[in-house]
């Protein structure tokens, strides 16, 4: 157990890290006025139950290892939530811009949506992890999606977990109904996303003058 906890500590490390910097994206692009291509930012590393069932479908054996690693790329998993289909665009070539990661693979299940009706981003990265034996470099999948898609996504996931894999042909029907329906829902969204676009600017000035108004009748007393 003691080698599990040793192997997967860079990846919590690098989980946390990613976490705390993507999450520095949306503040960045609150401070320049712009409109916030990321919604919000979740993490996970992938809990040993499910590392072991990889390995069983992937033939590998089931111990910390190079190889593992490697066969595993998803161990550090981090998920970009956003807005409007256009803003998956804008995450990627921020992340396409930076230095502190390098992209090894991107796969677009959005143009090419999967069988069951999945759609999202993904990225395969190296992300070097400073450890005190020196830097290790650890691969992490990123996922970007809107929020539609995750809706979609968590509810199929929760429904695949309960059926262990073997959907129902009419439960697996609708999902593929409710995907299409997730994918017009994101399209009419963006139809219509200049009038979203002023409304959460009318809000932030709104925030911003009742905050001000607040603290000033704080100060003086009121
Ligand atoms: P805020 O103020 O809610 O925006 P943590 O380590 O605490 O940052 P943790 O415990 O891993 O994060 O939680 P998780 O599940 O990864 O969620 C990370 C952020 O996503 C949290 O916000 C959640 O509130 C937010 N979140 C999770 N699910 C949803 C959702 O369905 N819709 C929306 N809008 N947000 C969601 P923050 O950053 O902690 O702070
Ligand atoms: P978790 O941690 O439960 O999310 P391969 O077919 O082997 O080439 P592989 O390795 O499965 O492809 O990678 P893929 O398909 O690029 O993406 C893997 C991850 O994407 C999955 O992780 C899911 O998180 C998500 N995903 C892919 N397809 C679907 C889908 O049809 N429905 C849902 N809900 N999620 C999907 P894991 O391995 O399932 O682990």
């Amino acid at each position: 157990m003691k080698e599990w906890k040793q192997f997967l500590e860079p990846y919590k490390q690098a989980v946390a890290e990613l976490k705390v910097k993507f999450k520095g994206l949306r503040t960045q692009y609150e401070l320049e006025g712009d409109h916030m291509p990321v919604e919000f930012v979740t993490g996970r590393v992938k809990p040993l139950a499910s590392i072991y069932d990889k390995t069983l479908e992937k033939r590998i054996p089931f111990k910390p290892s190079a190889e593992l690693a490697e066969e595993l790329p998803d161990i550090a998993g981090i998920r970009i939530m956003c807005q409007f289909v256009d803003d998956i665009g804008k995450v990627v070539t921020a992340l396409q811009n930076r230095t502190d990661l390098r992209i090894i693979e991107e796969r677009d299940y959005i143009s090419n949506k999967k069988p069951s009706g999945y759609r999202s981003f993904h990225m395969i990265i190296e992300y070097p992890v400073q450890t005190i034996h020196g830097e290790k470099t650890i691969l992490a999948e990123i996922q970007i999606r809107t929020l539609a898609m995750n809706f979609w996504a968590s509810i199929e996931h929760s429904l695949n977990y309960k059926y262990q894999g073997e959907l129902p042909n009419e439960i697996r029907h609708r999902l593929e109904r409710a995907a299409e329906a997730a994918f017009r829902l994101d399209e009419e969204m963006s139809l219509i996303r200049d009038e979203i676009h002023d409304a959460q600017q009318y809000f932030s000035a709104y925030k911003e003058t009742a905050d001000r108004d607040y603290s000033e009748n704080t100060r003086k007393g009121e």
